[in-house]
């Protein structure tokens, strides 16, 4: 079986070449205008950054090398074991080759990793006990993945200049298959340090795959006696496979979202995958992106206590229309480009709704399902919203609130681990096709002014 650099040394020439064809016959084609409410409107709308992996449509929501969800659902390997969700090693091979791979090369991706991702540099473990237990989970993790930068391949053999310009890739690879190797231990690592005094809440293996890793390392384990969320074997299987499913397609959401973006933007410094993706990491860390999950649990929590029946739609609708007219959002309702519902939030529904036995008490993912009928009805009527429909964040967080991971700064951690695949695949095309730096031109407030009488 070919390894995931000897599949990709096979796609790289004509990639290679494509790109450069279409750079010299159309290099001058205008793709479209850029306004000035672009210009100091966050860039919406501007199609000006180069992005493979994934593409959003509104209507249909993101696609990873051209296959929705649903078709990712159906066509990449999971573990071989009937029921279980496919892995994000199978993701992570879609979206750095372009193709489906097969059980095998899955397979091979897997044991690579948790090889690869077996123990942590000493002067991270050093550095990350160091640090306050009450510090911000998104700060640890930057300060981990960056610290992590002394051991980079790529940064020690440019510093060297022992790599030519077309071989950067290479070495790009390396670091960022060790640093998502890496993340079921500085995750559980973080987790520890928030929740138990930096003690280790279970075990990393070579023999599973990066899911199970991660789950064994919260300590959501069954076999695990410092089970934190007192899981039994069935719920254990369950929250891999949630921990499976929402990490496998939390990947990327295209190149302009901030954690991408900012990844992008940093590599293109060819500062190493450690330092790009810390730099992502702190992007994600932001309650306009990443942090939207929690916020959205604290909201159905808050609910649930103000409303007396869940089956009451009356009251929850009244409950909706008090928050609309004291001028907040319903969280996790309405998105920047989508708009139908985000199918990331169907899926995850559709878990809740496969374990009805499960579920049927947890009043808070009651909520969530019931809302998911209410609230559009009520953001039709209120009128403002561009899309009355859930997001990816309204079913996600109360799912691990429901096992047992009741600390809401953590679940953007989680959001880190998958998040790293789609950019580290970026960073890596990046240097296969010699992207430049970045370096859009800004304009002042004269200078817009100054064009607005040219025209
Ligand atoms: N509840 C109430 N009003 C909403 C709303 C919601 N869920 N979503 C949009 N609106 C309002 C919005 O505030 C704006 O009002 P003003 O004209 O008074 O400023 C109007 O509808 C038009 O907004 P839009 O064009 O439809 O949305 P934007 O592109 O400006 O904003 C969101 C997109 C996601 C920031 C916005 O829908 C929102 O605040 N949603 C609630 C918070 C949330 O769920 N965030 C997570 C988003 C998630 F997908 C992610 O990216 N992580």
């Amino acid at each position: 079986v070919l390894t995931l650099k000897e599949t990709l040394e096979n796609v790289i020439p004509q990639r290679r070449d494509a790109v450069k064809e279409l750079k010299a016959l159309y290099g001058n084609t205008v793709i479209g205008p850029i306004t000035i409410s672009s210009v100091i409107g966050g860039m919406r709308g501007n199609q000006s950054m180069f992005w493979q992996g994934t593409s959003l449509d509104p209507d249909h929501g993101i696609r990873f090398q051209g296959l929705t969800i649903e078709q990712c659902q159906k066509r990449l390997p999971g573990t071989g074991i009937n029921g279980d969700n496919f892995l994000p090693e199978s993701m992570l091979w879609l979206l750095m080759t372009g193709s489906v791979p097969s059980f095998q090369q899955v397979d091979s991706l897997r044991r690579e990793l948790a090889l690869r991702g077996k123990e942590l540099p000493h002067y991270t473990e050093k550095v990350l006990l160091s640090l306050p237990k009450d510090m911000h989970p998104m700060t640890q993790f930057a300060i981990g993945l960056a610290s992590m930068n002394k051991g980079s391949v790529f940064a020690t053999n440019y510093q060297k200049g022992l790599i030519g310009k077309t071989e950067f890739w290479k070495d790009t690879l390396e670091d960022s298959l060790n640093l998502i190797a890496s993340l079921p231990l500085l995750t559980g690592k973080i987790y520890s340090n928030i929740t138990n005094e930096g003690r280790p809440l279970g075990q990393y293996s070579e023999d599973v795959d990066w899911c199970t890793n991660i789950c064994s390392l919260l300590g959501m384990t069954e076999k695990n006696s410092s089970n934190t969320g007192n899981l039994n074997s069935q719920q254990s299987l369950d929250f891999i496979n949630l921990m499976r499913l929402y990490t496998g397609i939390h990947v990327d959401h295209e190149g302009g979202n901030v954690s991408a973006h900012t990844t992008h933007l940093v590599g293109s410094a060819l500062s190493d995958p450690y330092l790009s993706y810390s730099s992502g990491i702190m992007g994600l860390a932001g309650p306009l992106h990443g942090l939207a999950a929690q916020e959205v649990v604290r909201f159905l929590i808050e609910m649930n206590s103000n409303i007396s029946s869940i089956a009451l739609e009356k009251e929850i609708k009244e409950y909706l229309w008090k928050i609309l007219k004291s001028n907040r959002v319903i969280p996790g309702y309405g998105h920047a480009v989508l708009r139908k519902p985000d199918p990331r939030f169907t899926a995850m529904l559709e878990f809740a709704q496969m374990r009805p036995n499960e579920f049927k008490n947890d009043k808070n993912v009651l909520l969530m399902q019931k809302l998911a009928e209410v609230a559009p009805k009520v953001l039709l009527e209120h009128g403002k919203s561009k899309n009355p429909f859930p997001n990816v964040d309204s079913a996600s967080g109360i799912l691990f609130y429901h096992y047992g991971i009741r600390e809401l700064l953590f679940f953007t951690v989680i959001f880190g681990c998958s998040r790293s695949m789609g950019p580290l695949t970026q960073l890596v095309w990046d240097r296969i096709l010699g992207l430049p730096i970045e370096r859009p031109k800004s304009l002042s407030f004269e200078g817009l002014e100054a064009l607005t009488k040219a025209t």
